[in-house]
């Protein structure tokens, strides 16, 4: 099995999605990522969230909870389904689009242990890119051997991933242009075009506001505590706004974009 430096690429179920009301997708935003990521020139893992096909539910049943009564599974069940449905949507965009995109089931080879670490079965997905096919996996429910089940989202998966591949990169798309922090001369908030994970470790995030009271992974907060992991395994994290798909076209191509680049220390 050859082991080239892959890819992880993340689209933010806010870009592909509309969080606010459930079920319902921004398909010419995903069509034009699709476009762009067909493009790419490295081989990559393309990991979703969920947005409102996972979040909604997943707060109305306090699926991120565990299992606390059996009303629940109605819940459990029915994010499963929309997962699939969002995996299929996906999967086939980026299919239409060029991509050899095959799609892969995060509940069914991810497992919850009770000391809090995973089992997990990542072969099949490794096969798969040695065949330069791209994987495509998902935050998703998961199985807990403690809290019978939780959400997983798909940040914390892409943290597992990276401690198993060989990654170069993680790019996070999301709907906000990169990672902002306030400047110490205006005191304005600026976007941060380049961090190194030395300066990135020692951001104070709780002060990072929560724009989305409707996310049960964490929203921002959440992303910068599973990138501060991340940037241990890989040497480039990327954060860029998928609502601006040229601004992938400029990544791949090494150009100068706008977006926040956090480039692990060590790795330099
Ligand atoms: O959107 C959450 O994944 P995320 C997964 O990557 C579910 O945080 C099912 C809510």
């Amino acid at each position: 099995m050859n082991n080239e430096q892959i890819d992880i690429i993340k689209i933010g179920g806010s870009i592909i999605t509309d969080k606010g009301n459930y079920r319902t997708l921004r398909k010419d935003q995903l069509s034009l990522l699709s476009k762009e990521l067909a493009k790419w020139d490295r081989n990559c893992i393309i990991v979703h969230g969920a947005g409102s096909f996972g979040h909604t539910i997943a707060n109305q049943y306090s699926i991120h909870k565990g299992f606390t009564d059996l009303d629940q599974l109605e819940g459990l069940l029915q994010i499963r389904k929309d997962m699939l449905d969002l995996a299929e949507i996906v999967t086939s965009n980026l299919i239409q689009n060029g991509m050899k995109a095959i799609s892969f089931q995060t509940s069914a080879i991810v497992y919850e242990k009770k000391d809090g670490s995973y089992s997990f079965f990542f072969d099949p997905v490794k096969k798969a890119l040695s065949l330069d096919l791209c994987p495509v996996l998902s935050g998703d429910i998961l199985f807990s051997e403690d809290k019978g089940f939780r959400i997983y989202s798909g940040d914390a998966l892409i943290n597992l991933i990276v401690q198993n591949f060989n990654v170069a990169r993680v790019i996070f798309i999301s709907d906000v242009d990169g990672l902002y922090l306030k400047d110490a001369e205006t005191q304005e908030n600026k976007l941060v075009d380049f961090i190194t994970s030395k300066d990135f470790e020692i951001t104070d995030i709780s002060k990072l506001e929560q724009k989305d009271s409707n996310d049960v992974t964490g929203g921002m907060k959440g992303k910068i505590s599973a990138i501060i992991s991340i940037l241990d395994y890989v040497t480039k994290v990327v954060l860029v706004n998928g609502f601006h798909p040229e601004r992938l076209a400029l990544i791949r191509e090494g150009e100068k974009f706008i977006g926040t680049s956090i480039l692990n220390e060590n790795s330099t």
